[in-house]
């Protein structure tokens, strides 16, 4: 196989920890950029340090110049300002929208034909925004929030009920914010229903509910209890690995069904909008929405996340992006 040229837009929390990874799983040549003078070849540097320790020839190297990233194949986007204690992801919207569009003209004149993986909040708009100014393909414009999102709600599951979470599938979709919305009725430890097996712990279906609730509301309320404990930041390791597994499946052309926000054209009943989705993730992108029978109370919480990403895109385009 040829080696990768994957590119990094932002050098920040996250996008240290994904070139590290990178380096480390050796998916392929590493180009980190960011605005802030040295500050991407601080971290390559320090990073290309451990290729001994850790056994890697991946190249990693920092750059303030768009034109370093010519020819990448895959793009991981993570420029722009993260949240502080208080603040939902939408307060980042005006600041984050000039910086996408800035890191959309970038990529455009610079990388025409890279599949681009987006991380930055508030991720919906921003993966609606990169899509418009870039005039990409929408399969090759994609969103980072529903395999963290998922791999929260089954680590919360595991550890409520004592079990390995490499048993636990579970599955986030909506929009990346509060109205998130998580399919219960198909969250399982390898095909045994989680619901059953929390009304066997507690031999009570309305105890059983309420852990089951309260583990729900700590799914969506995930990234807001990082950002209180740390208070200078969010999350970045659990969204870099989030992020990895799905330039696996498109590097390696793994051909995963994910959660992933993916642009919608009728699917779920819904048009023109970024939202997050099961897809089948492989070497061209987005290569199918997969879809499924919504129950009346999902279809309901569906909805309103919509609704949730339809404001905000709203908002986005009244500021003029
Ligand atoms: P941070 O450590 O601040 O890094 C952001 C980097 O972007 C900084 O190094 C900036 O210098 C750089 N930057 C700013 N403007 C530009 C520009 N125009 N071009 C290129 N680089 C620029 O933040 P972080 O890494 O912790 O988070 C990055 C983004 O990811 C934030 O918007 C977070 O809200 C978001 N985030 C998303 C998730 C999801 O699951 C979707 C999770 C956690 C964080």
């Amino acid at each position: 196989m040829n080696k990768k040229k994957i590119a990094l837009i932002g050098g920040g929390q996250i996008g240290g920890v994904l070139t590290q990874l990178i380096a480390q799983r050796q998916l392929g040549d590493v180009v980190l950029f960011d605005i802030v003078e040295d500050l991407p070849q601080g971290k390559t540097l320090d990073i290309g340090e451990a290729s001994r320790i850790d056994g890697f020839d991946t190249k990693v190297s920092g750059t303030n110049d768009y034109k370093d990233i010519a020819d990448s194949d895959l793009i991981l986007i993570t420029a722009g300002i993260p949240r502080k204690p208080g603040m939902s992801r939408d307060d980042l919207l005006t600041t984050n929208s000039k910086i996408m569009k800035s890191v959309a003209e970038g990529v455009k004149a610079n990388a025409p034909d890279a599949i681009v993986i987006i991380i930055s909040n508030p991720l919906d708009a921003m993966v609606t925004l990169f899509k418009k100014v870039s005039g990409f393909p929408h399969y090759r414009v994609l969103g980072q929030a529903g395999v963290l999102d998922s791999s929260r709600f089954s680590s919360f599951i595991a550890w409520e009920l004592g079990v390995s979470v490499k048993d636990i599938n579970t599955m986030v979709l909506g929009g990346h914010g509060d109205t998130m919305v998580p399919i219960v009725r198909y969250a399982n430890i390898n095909g045994l229903p989680v619901m059953e097996l929390l009304e066997r712990k507690y031999g009570d279906a309305v105890k059983a509910k309420e852990v089951m609730d309260a583990m729900l509301q700590r799914t969506k309320k995930a990234g807001g209890e990082v950002v209180g404990l740390l208070k200078t930041g969010s999350a970045f390791y659990s969204p870099a690995s989030a992020a990895i597994t799905m330039a696996e499946a498109i590097i390696y052309d793994e051909k995963r069904l994910l959660p992933v926000c993916a642009f919608l054209q009728g699917e779920f009943g819904v048009d023109g909008y970024y939202v997050g989705v099961p897809v089948i993730l492989g070497g061209t992108g987005v290569e199918k929405v997969i879809e499924f029978e919504l129950n009346e109370d999902e279809q309901s919480a569906f909805n309103n996340s919509i609704n949730a990403v339809k404001t905000l895109v709203g908002d986005m385009e009244r500021l003029g992006f």
